[in-house]
Formats: structure tokens, sequence, C-alpha cells
């Protein structure tokens, strides 16, 4: 699995920023044959032919290519990249996720990071910018983490 994670810790106060951790899928069995990390089908429709590298950031957005598929963002565009944001609101922590329709979310969260993960949602992206919604009631602390799929059919 891969990860990554935006932002630093969060509270329940106003100004926090929050932090946000992203599970990555595992590219789909038996679409790399030229062993790249990439999908071959992909790499033919963003470069024109296979060979890209799965650890280069073409369009410079601090997003690999290998990151930028797993989203479904597109690799030679420096404004398309998954980059959620978090915000605390009326005791609310907030979570923006910028959905793509070629991809489904599943919110994780845990109060205390020694404990299970509870699958909170599951988001069926559509291309619009989601906002998330957990109510911080019982916990001062919460962490979370969103894992990107991909659909199978
Ligand atoms: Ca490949
Ligand atoms: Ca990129």
């Amino acid at each position: 699995m891969n990860h990554s994670s935006i932002g630093g810790g969060f509270d329940t106060s106003a100004s926090a920023a929050g932090f946000i951790e992203i599970l990555y899928p595992e590219i789909p069995a038996g679409s790399d044959a030229d062993g790249d990390g990439l999908p071959d089908a992909w790499e033919t429709q963003n470069f024109g032919a296979t060979g890209a590298s799965a650890s280069a950031d073409v369009d410079g957005d601090g997003t690999t290519n290998l990151m930028e598929y797993l989203a479904d963002t597109d690799p030679r565009s420096g404004t398309s990249v998954f980059r959620p944001t978090s915000r605390v609101e009326s005791g609310k922590f907030i979570l923006t996720v910028p959905t793509v329709s070629g991809r489904n979310y599943r919110v994780w969260g845990t109060a205390n990071l020694q404990t299970a993960w509870t699958a909170h949602d599951t988001i069926s992206g559509d291309g619009s910018t989601i906002a998330w919604e957990y109510l911080l009631s019982q916990s001062s602390r919460y962490f979370l983490r969103i894992e990107i799929l991909i659909p199978t059919n």
C-alpha cells in the first residue's frame, strides 16, 4: 500500500489545519506488461507511448505519475491533483475531497491510533468536490484516512 499525508495534527481549535493520510490502491494486475509500474494503456493515453516513469512529476504539481494514475488525475496538468483539505468549524471536522468519476473514496477514522480504524463512508466519485463532516463530540483528537479505490467494473 502506498501512503501520503497532508497537513499537520489537528485538534478542536478553530485554527487547526487537520491531518489526513491518503491510502493509494495498487495498480490493476496484468495492466503493466513493460514493468515500469504504470498501466500501459494509461501511459499510451497520456504520453503517447509506454516508457513513462512512475516516479516522474511531468507537470510539476508535486504528485508523481503513479499517484496521478492512482487518483485518476491528469499527469500533464499542474492544476489536476488529488489534494483534499480539512478544517474544523462549529465542532465539526470537515474534509473537502475533490473527486473524479473514475475513483471511489473510503473515509476511515480513529480517535486513537492504537485501536482499529473505523470505515465511516465510501464516496462515489462524480467529478464534484465533496464536503464530508465528522462531529467532534467525544474526542478532542481524531485521525482520518482517505483510501482511494479503483472501481472494478
Ligand atoms: Ca507500464
Ligand atoms: Ca504530477
